[in-house]
């Protein structure tokens, strides 16, 4: 399967991603033909009208019991508050979380940053949904939800962000991934919510856009030793490591770390920026101080504050998620930062960027990923970013969209 653990291009992972990906389109999805999301037959249908899918129901027409498990198996709501559960959660996905298509790494979100993902504002704790063996209580298997407002054009909805369905390995393709997933649905439901969004490196019925990762070697001598990356041709390590230099701080005057007092400004800023794309968060000043001030290891923010109007003009930040590199003698894992909602109002994007390259340097990150959605195209090239072998597809449920989207008309960026 195509993943999004994403390393560098190589011409054999492209081939086989092109592959793979050109024979999902052609499968049958009994299950995901059966729910309401764009199908692959309407593509280029344009008499369907955007908007939901299929209308709210009452809420008592909702059904009231949990969907059935295979015996041996039960339901558990995983408190995210209680440490046992959540290290339970994380040893779940540490060892059976998303992998790259040469099983080379694997995600490793930290507790820490599983907290934080998963207890936003108003977050549901129904929609922590764990499967257990009920003879030995093992935790082995995952889904989550967390309520976001989410604009599409014009219309803001309230929505369920799907995110860390995670079966063991050792339970794959029984199907248990179709009924995790119609009951975090029925819970969804059960708050008077019927969209969602979500993302995943595999195609289904249909993306409403699909990116592409990009990765900006920080350290490249590690990244070539652990197989993320190979030495370009004609090229020696030295050469490689001069070419990827960075200087040792910001040079952008009024460069700091965003903090409580800049929720205000930083909410305005943003709201302002996302206002331009087709899909993108409605963040209000709580999304904000939850989702973007700095959270040591998890997320990172910097603004731009004017050294003579002390006006905030610009804003970036990226999120920290390590990767387990799997069989490697010198090192266990890759340190890396996503990028993830980035503001130029008066600093040019490129340089913004190139701060925020420098700071996650600073900070020991071995690679510093983007996806080319937003204004990120902008920088990419320049900033010595290259593909990678990691496509991204991003998904709604219950709502269609006439056509697809350009990544760079997508503000949205999921964990
Ligand atoms: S994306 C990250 C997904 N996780 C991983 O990749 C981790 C490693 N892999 C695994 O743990 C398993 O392989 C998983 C599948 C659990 C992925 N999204 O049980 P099965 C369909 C949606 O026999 P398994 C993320 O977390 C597949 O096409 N569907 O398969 C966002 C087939 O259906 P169909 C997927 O390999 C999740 C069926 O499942 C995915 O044992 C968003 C096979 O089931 C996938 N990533 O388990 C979920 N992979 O026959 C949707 C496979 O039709 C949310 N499948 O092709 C929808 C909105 C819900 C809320 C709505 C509220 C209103």
């Amino acid at each position: 399967e195509t993943n999004p653990v994403s390393k560098e291009n190589s011409s054999l992972s492209t081939i086989v991603r092109r592959f793979k990906d050109s024979v999902s389109l052609g499968k049958t999805h009994k299950f995901w033909e059966s729910q309401p999301v764009g199908q692959f037959k309407d593509i280029g249908d344009s008499n369907l009208p955007e908007g939901p899918i299929e209308p709210p129901t009452l809420l008592s027409e909702v059904k009231q019991e949990p969907y059935n498990l295979p015996s041996q198996y039960e339901w558990t709501t995983c408190d995210m508050e209680s440490d046992k559960t959540c290290d339970e959660v994380y040893n779940l996905l540490k060892n059976n979380y998303v992998e790259d298509d040469e099983n080379m790494f694997r995600f490793n979100y930290s507790q820490e940053f599983l907290t934080w993902a998963l207890r936003p504002p108003g977050y549901y704790r129904s929609w922590h949904i764990g499967v257990r063996a009920k003879a030995s209580k093992k935790l082995v298997a995952f889904i989550t939800g967390v309520p976001a407002r989410i604009r599409v054009r014009d219309e803001v909805v309230k929505m369920a962000e799907i995110n860390f369905l995670c079966v063991h390995k050792k339970l794959r393709s029984k199907r248990l991934a179709p009924v995790m997933i119609k009951e975090v649905t029925r819970r969804v439901h059960l708050e008077n919510i019927w969209q969602a969004a979500y993302t995943a490196g595999v195609v289904l019925p249909t993306p409403i856009t699909t990116c592409q990762y990009w990765h900006r070697s920080l350290n490249p001598k590690k990244l070539i030793d652990v197989g993320f990356s190979r030495l370009g041709a004609r090229m020696t390590m030295s050469r490689t490591i001069k070419l990827y230099k960075l200087p040792d701080s910001p040079a952008t005057p009024g460069f700091r770390n965003m903090e409580l007092r800049d929720v205000p400004a930083v909410t305005r800023l943003l709201r302002n920026y996302l206002s331009q794309f087709v899909v993108a968060p409605d963040f209000d000043e709580n999304d904000v101080e939850h989702w973007l001030l700095p959270t040591e290891n998890v997320v990172d923010s910097y603004l731009v504050e004017s050294p003579e109007t002390h006006e905030i003009t610009d804003f970036c930040s990226f999120y920290t998620l390590p990767s387990s590199i799997l069989g490697n003698q010198n090192h266990s894992t890759l340190k890396a930062a996503y990028s993830y909602y980035n503001v130029s109002t008066k600093t040019p994007l490129l340089q913004l960027m190139n701060d925020a390259l420098i700071v996650a340097k600073q900070k020991d990150f071995d690679v510093f990923n983007a996806l080319d959605v937003m204004h990120n195209e902008s920088f990419l090239k320049e900033l010595k970013f290259g593909p990678g072998d990691g496509q991204l597809h991003y998904y709604l449920y219950n709502y269609r969209l006439r056509h697809a989207l350009r990544p760079s008309e997508l503000g949205l960026v999921l964990l």
